[in-house]
Formats: structure tokens, C-alpha cells, sequence
């Protein structure tokens, strides 16, 4: 009761929620009250919320997603957005809706292990070479599996989005080779394989919720981050940050998920139209966010970010220093998934 008045208590903040919570939360009155309509839509109010703020390529996914549903529903399931964190961040919205309290968020993957470990094989350093592989096995029979763990937990996953491939940025110095890692205070996702693999390359990572991020480099707390460029440039994160090395050295997915306690509630005609819409708008946010990525870097350019590439060599050395934390995962994460995957890789590399 104290979490669930205290979440209330953030939330007032946000006009229009109450009214959404009144209409949705635990099934509220409105639910109850609604009469099955022609085609089995009932009035329903969705709220849903990211980390991301609007502008960035999954907030214009979410518009997307808000877009197709209303129109599908002929109006009745209206859903309201909510950017920036305005909800909480990634885990925090997570527990809402296992709760019952929200109903729907599109979280990194990433902080999603305490939930399902086996979320943790996404984390691992240059797992992905690109967008196509990363597509193929998220879309593919590895990720259904990883998404079909969620329901025990009073989660749904309607499927996989893009944040993409991550790069450093930090206050210090150029990261070019290994030895530049050493002893940057690096924030990192609440995720220990992430943690694990900074440690491994003598960097000193911290987790942080993404929403602290921007005042932890603002005050030095942390030296540097690390993101996908859209969100570099999202978060003015080159505000606080001069250099920015292209190590693109982990992709991370975004989970589309509904809260169970309010999918159970839905009748078929209501799942299809969730579930059709997290996919079309989920095709539309990855594009974006592909096109997104050359502009991105561009824009950081313009506002003076010194940007330097890592060579491939050196790309090399992070990659052998790291394995030994992959080998350990791998085996709490379960060598037969992981296996399953690197098969799919190495086939998909093979077809070239
Ligand atoms: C936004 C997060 C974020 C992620 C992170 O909710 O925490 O760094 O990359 O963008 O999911």
C-alpha cells in the first residue's frame, strides 16, 4: 500500500492522470461500468509510458502506436502517453504494471534481468554485428522464448523495438583503445552484465536510472554514459560531454510490454488490435530510429562533440577482454539458449 500511495503520489503531478487512474487502475469503475460494444471494444483508457522523451524515434513510435489504436478501435481504447521518465523510469514503470497501475511501457531490455534473466544474452558485447542479425533473432524463435517468460512475472511482451547500438561519451579524454577505459567512472544500466563488462576493461561503472543520468555527468558524479546517438542528441547529453568514441559496442532492444492484469481484462479484438499496432508501430520506430542515426551524428558534430571511431583492432582487444564475462553468463543464462542463438548468427553469416 505505501509503494502503491507513493507512486500515486509522483503521479498526481502529471494533469489527466487521475482521471486514467480512476478510469483503469485495478479495475476501476469505468471498466466495470462499460458495456461490450459491437465488435467486443469496450471504453478503455491506456496509459503508456517510456523513459525517452518525444522527439527520439521511440516516442514518435509510441505516437505511432497511440495512432493505430484509437483508429482501430473506432475511438474507444484511447490511450494516453507519457514521455521523459514522467511515469518513472524503465524498471519503476515495470513494477507499475505488473501492479496493475499502468498498462503498457517500452523499456530497455537491459534492466529487465532481475525480471527474466535470460533477457541478459541481449547484453553481451558486440553480440549483434547489425540491425538485420539483431532483427532475425529478436523477431525470431530466441526472442518469442525470452517473451513467453514474462507472463508468469504479470507481464506481457507484444514484441521487440529498437534503442540500438550503444557508444561511450565522457568528459575525460578520446576512447580509443582499451587502455583509455581505465578508471573512467562510467554510468551504466542496472545490469550486471553490462557492469561486469566495463569492470573487465578497467573502467569503474556505476548503475543508474536513466532520468539521473544528465545531472550525474552535469556534476561529474560519473564521467561518462553510454547510448545509441539518438539519444546522445535526445538528452543534449553533449552538453555535458566532449568526447564521443563510435564504439558501438552493444545493441539494446526495447521490450513492448502490457501489464497482464490489464491484458486479461481485454477480449480477442482488443489483443489483436494491441498486439497489430505494437507491431506496425514497431516496424515504423525502427526505421526512424535507423535514419535517425546518421542524423544524429551530424547533429552531435555541429554541436562540437569531439567524435573519433575505434579501429577495428582495437575493437578486437575490448572483445577478447570482455569474453570471459560472456563465458560466465552464458552459463547463468542458460549455454543452450545462448547456443541456439550463436547458431542463428552463424547461419544468417553464412547466407552472405
Ligand atoms: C530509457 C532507457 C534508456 C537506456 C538507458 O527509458 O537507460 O541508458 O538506453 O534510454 O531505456
Amino acid at each position: 500500500m505505501k509503494t502503491w500511495v507513493k507512486r500515486l503520489g509522483v503521479s498526481v503531478l502529471i494533469p489527466g492522470l487521475l482521471a486514467a487512474v480512476a478510469g483503469c487502475g485495478g479495475g476501476g469503475s469505468q471498466t466495470a461500468q462499460s458495456t461490450t460494444t459491437a465488435g467486443g471494444i469496450k471504453e478503455r483508457v491506456i496509459k503508456a509510458g517510456i523513459g525517452l522523451n518525444e522527439d527520439h524515434p521511440e516516442g514518435q513510435g509510441l505516437k505511432k502506436f497511440k495512432e493505430i489504436v484509437e483508429q482501430k478501435s473506432g475511438g474507444k481504447l484511447k490511450v494516453q502517453n507519457y514521455y521523459a521518465a514522467q511515469l518513472g523510469d524503465d524498471q519503476k514503470m515495470t513494477e507499475a504494471l505488473k501492479g496493475g497501475l499502468q498498462e503498457i511501457t517500452v523499456p530497455s531490455t537491459s534492466p529487465l534481468v532481475g525480471t527474466v534473466k535470460e533477457f541478459g544474452i541481449f547484453d553481451f558485447p558486440f553480440l549483434f554485428n547489425n540491425e538485420k542479425e539483431a532483427d532475425a533473432v529478436l523477431d525470431g524463435p530466441i526472442g518469442k522464448k525470452i517473451l513467453d517468460k514474462l507472463p508468469e512475472h504479470g507481464l506481457i511482451g507484444l514484441g521487440y523495438w529498437e534503442n540500438g547500438f550503444r557508444n561511450l561519451t565522457n568528459s575525460k579524454h578520446p576512447v580509443a583503445k582499451m587502455e583509455d577505459f581505465q578508471g573512467l567512472k562510467i554510468r551504466t544500466m542496472q545490469n550486471t552484465v553490462h557492469l561486469d563488462a566495463f569492470k573487465a576493461l578497467g573502467a569503474n561503472p556505476t548503475p543508474m536510472a536513466f532520468s539521473e543520468v544528465y545531472n550525474a555527468l552535469e556534476s561529474k558524479t560519473v564521467d561518462g554514459q553510454e547510448n545509441p546517438l539518438a539519444t546522445i542528441e535526445s538528452n543534449k547529453f553533449y552538453e555535458v560531454q566532449p568526447y564521443l568514441s563510435l564504439t558501438n559496442h552493444v545493441y539494446t532492444p526495447f521490450a513492448f510490454l502490457v501489464s497482464k492484469k490489464f491484458w486479461d481484462q481485454l477480449s480477442d479484438e482488443e489483443k489483436k488490435i494491441l498486439q497489430d499496432a505494437a507491431v506496425e508501430a514497431g516496424k515504423y520506430e525502427r526505421q526512424l530510429n535507423r535514419e535517425q542515426n546518421q542524423k544524429s551524428l551530424d547533429n552531435l558534430k555541429a554541436k562540437n562533440m569531439k567524435i573519433n571511431e575505434v579501429s577495428n583492432e582495437e575493437k578486437a582487444r575490448i572483445q577478447a577482454a570482455v569474453k570471459p564475462v560472456i563465458d560466465q553468463y552464458a552459463k547463468k543464462f542458460g549455454e543452450d539458449l545462448v547456443k541456439e542463438m550463436n547458431d542463428q548468427l552463424k547461419q544468417i553469416r553464412s547466407q552472405k
